[in-house]
């Protein structure tokens, strides 16, 4: 079993679907370990992010993060990192397979709804930004 951090971006709790979401996620046969609404500031953004300071598009993308409330999980399922990445789709939504959920829901590369951890290492690092081992189930 494998974990990975996954959030429903502001674009997405804004519109109304994160509970459509969150559906998909329990039928694409992950587990939430654990879950909570958060609105992060600007700081907290920067600080979770902080491997993209350097992109020229790291500001925006800050501001788009604190603009509204995420919903934050930790999923597990066998090969959870990689499934969670296929079921979001590329990051682009103009990119994305079919089906997937930024193809359905994303608005643009910035606004895309979803995000997922990329590796083991970024999973346990990002797991641990926003739970402490007392919350995950
Ligand atoms: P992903 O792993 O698919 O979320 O994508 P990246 O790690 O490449 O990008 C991290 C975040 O930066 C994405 F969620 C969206 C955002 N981004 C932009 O806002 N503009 C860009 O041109 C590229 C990425």
């Amino acid at each position: 079993m494998e974990r990975t951090l996954a959030i429903i971006k502001p674009d997405a709790t804004a519109r109304g679907i994160a509970g459509k979401i969150l559906a998909r996620i329990e039928e694409e046969g992950f587990t939430v370990r654990a879950m909570k609404m958060v609105r992060l500031t600007k700081k907290q953004a920067e600080g979770f992010y902080a491997v993209h300071r350097e992109r020229p598009f790291f500001g925006s993308l800050t501001d788009f993060m604190s603009s509204g409330p995420v919903v934050v999980m930790c999923l597990e399922r066998e090969g959870a990192i990689a499934k969670w990445r296929e079921v979001m789709g590329a990051t682009n939504p103009a990119e994305a397979a079919e089906g997937t959920i930024r193809k359905l829901y994303g608005v643009d590369v910035e606004k895309n709804s979803v995000h997922g951890s990329d590796a083991p290492e970024t999973a346990a690092t990002e797991i641990a930004f926003f739970f402490t081992g007392l919350e995950l189930v």
